[in-house]
């Protein structure tokens, strides 16, 4: 819900920093004319799908090895303000404006980085204005549910130079009435993970995003260690769930997909039966991008024959697009989305997404990227929007846990009002 008064928009402003990986980002400062100000940092992948909005990079090799955003930053300071200076402070007028002004179909004209910047900034200012937590402004007094954390504590892929091909093995603590006890239970659970590893003689250094990044044997050794640190740590099976982030767009080649790191290869209806497999021996409720964003067939059966016993997520392969989506719903493919709001590039955009996903009976689960910033956003649009889910880590490195801690302070603002648990 947003409330359009009188302020309006006296500049829109940018400058370089840097994310958790130490590459350049935009952060941009949204300043009404009544000297209230928001601000905002956009977060950035590694394992990004072909079908994102465009995130701008300067390509100048000899600054930061080309990523530098300072053509973003410009297009901030130069195109956007002058298409926004004077607007009301109202979400919707802001984001079109944006998307006008840019009037391409992947936002590479500002750049979806620039964009989604502002128009978090923006959404902050107005908040401030409103005087309500960005929650609050997000979603009035509907949004009460704290999402249950998707918590990544071991790491693969491309966010880990170990051995392990799947990228994230997260654990849900999904049996408890709190999110305090539920990332208490996480938490705990990782540093159970972290000792038996050490015990263990594995490396216990970690990846991009805080989950451990040791050479494992095989996707069995990874689940059984998680299922064992579960149990040790003093839960059970019941309560603490697995979800699996494969991102095997990363390894799709043809109709083939490849392991880049184990080597050897399958076509998509051998990995669903690798998944069905490991869904009968351990508590998986949930995979994502378990099959390429082009493989639209292999989506269409994997939904068929896993999508009643556990989630399907579309990462790269729904992108955050309404109309990835909506051909998704049409074809039965997928019964769950992440959401990242820079792949679409504003916010509106990013809640339409999430309203077609409920609409339709699909999940929704706010995400993260692999690099960060402190920016915690995400916490509030989870919660405004009733998501359900987050995914933002593992319970370690300060722009993971800054979301978390986020969340701990939205629980206890809201009081006997805040709802958690049964999302699965
Ligand atoms: C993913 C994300 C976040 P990246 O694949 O889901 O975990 O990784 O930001 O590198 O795309
Ligand atoms: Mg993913």
């Amino acid at each position: 819900m947003v409330f359009c008064k009188r302020a309006v928009i006296e500049r829109v402003d940018a400058r370089e920093v840097l994310d958790s990986r130490g590459n350049p980002t935009v952060e941009a400062i949204v300043t009404l004319d009544n000297g209230i100000m928001g601000c905002a940092m956009v977060p950035s992948g590694a394992s990004t799908g072909k079908y994102e909005a465009h995130e701008l990079r300067d390509g100048d090799k000899k600054r930061y090895g080309g990523k530098g955003v300072l053509a973003a930053v410009e297009n901030v300071k130069g195109k956007i303000n002058d298409c926004l200076k004077g607007l009301p402070v109202c979400q919707g007028t802001i984001d079109t404006a944006m998307i006008r002004a840019d009037d391409t179909e992947n936002k590479k004209r500002l750049g979806a980085n620039a964009m989604l910047a502002v128009s978090l900034a923006a959404a902050k200012a107005g908040a401030a204005y409103q005087g309500v937590p960005l929650y609050r402004y997000i979603g009035g007094i509907h949004g009460s549910r704290l999402p249950t954390p998707m918590m990544n504590i071991l790491n693969g892929g491309a966010h880990a130079s170990n051995n392990v091909d799947i990228q994230e093995f997260m654990i849900l603590p999904v049996g408890f009435s709190t999110f305090r006890e539920a990332l208490r239970a996480g938490a705990e659970i990782y540093h159970t993970l972290g000792k038996r590893l050490k015990a263990a003689g594995k490396s216990t250094g970690v990846g991009d995003e805080g989950g451990f990044a040791p050479d494992m044997q095989s996707t069995g050794e990874v689940l059984t260690a998680i299922v064992e640190a579960i149990e040790e740590a003093g839960y059970t099976t019941e309560q603490v769930k697995i979800a699996l982030d494969v991102a095997s767009s990363e390894w799709a080649d043809g109709d083939k997909y490849i392991f880049p790191k184990a080597g050897g290869s399958a076509d998509s209806v051998e990995l669903v039966n690798q998944y069905q497999d490991l869904a009968e021996k351990y508590p998986i409720v949930s995979i994502e991008d378990g099959l390429g964003e082009d493989d639209h067939q292999g989506w269409k059966s994997m939904t068929e024959r896993l999508g009643n016993r556990m989630m399907l997520v579309g990462d790269d392969y729904f992108v955050t697009n309404p109309k990835k989506l909506k051909d998704g719903i049409e074809n039965h493919c997928g019964n769950a989305i992440l959401v990242k709001p820079n792949q679409i590039g504003t916010v509106t955009e990013t809640i339409a997404v999430v309203n077609l996903a409920k609409e339709h009976g699909y999940r929704t689960i706010l995400s993260h990227r692999s690099g960060e910033t402190g920016d915690t956003s995400i916490a509030d649009l989870a919660v405004g929007l009733n998501a359900g889910f987050i995914k933002t880590g593992a319970p370690c490195r300060a722009e993971r846990t800054e979301k978390y801690n986020r969340l701990l302070t939205i629980e206890e603002a809201l009081r006997g009002t805040a709802v958690y648990g049964n999302n699965i």
